[in-house]
């Protein structure tokens, strides 16, 4: 089993889709390994996405990540870290296949509703990120 680190970002929160959000992750047969609702500060939000700090989207991206509460995961599930990219759908929710979370609850390329790992060292590394050894269950 595969585990992967997960987002449901404040544009979701904000309007109301975490529940719709999170039904599917079980429907979708991921199990919800470790669960908590945060609202990052800009410092958080800069370290996470510390990978993209030289891009010209960085200071929108962490102001966004930092602007209300979010829900952090650890999702299980045999391919967890593909798997949950490919539920997700397309980093722009315009070109975000149907039947993806993206595609039904994004906005647009800056409030795209969630976030996932794409390889396992980020996924480790996403993780101790947010939880500790007693959260995981
Ligand atoms: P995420 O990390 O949030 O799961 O998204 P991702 O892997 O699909 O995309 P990534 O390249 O890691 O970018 C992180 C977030 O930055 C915003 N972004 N804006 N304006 C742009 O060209 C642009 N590119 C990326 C998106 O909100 C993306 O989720
Ligand atoms: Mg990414």
């Amino acid at each position: 089993m595969e585990k992967t680190f997960a987002i449901i970002k404040p544009d979701a929160v904000a309007a109301g889709y975490s529940g719709k959000i999170i039904d599917r992750i079980e429907k979708e047969g991921f199990k919800i390994v470790a669960m908590k609702k945060i609202w990052m500060t800009k410092k958080m939000a800069e370290g996470f996405y510390a990978v993209h700090k030289d891009k010209p989207f960085f200071n929108d991206l962490t102001t966004f990540m930092s602007s209300g509460p979010s829900i952090v995961m650890i999702l299980e599930k045999e391919n967890a870290i593909a798997d949950w990219r490919k539920l997700m759908g397309a980093t722009n929710p315009a070109n975000a296949e149907e039947g993806t979370l993206r595609k039904e609850f994004g906005k647009n390329i800056d409030n795209n509703a969630v976030h996932g790992s794409d390889a396992p060292e980020t996924a480790a590394q996403e993780t101790r990120y947010f939880f500790a050894d007693i959260e995981m269950v």
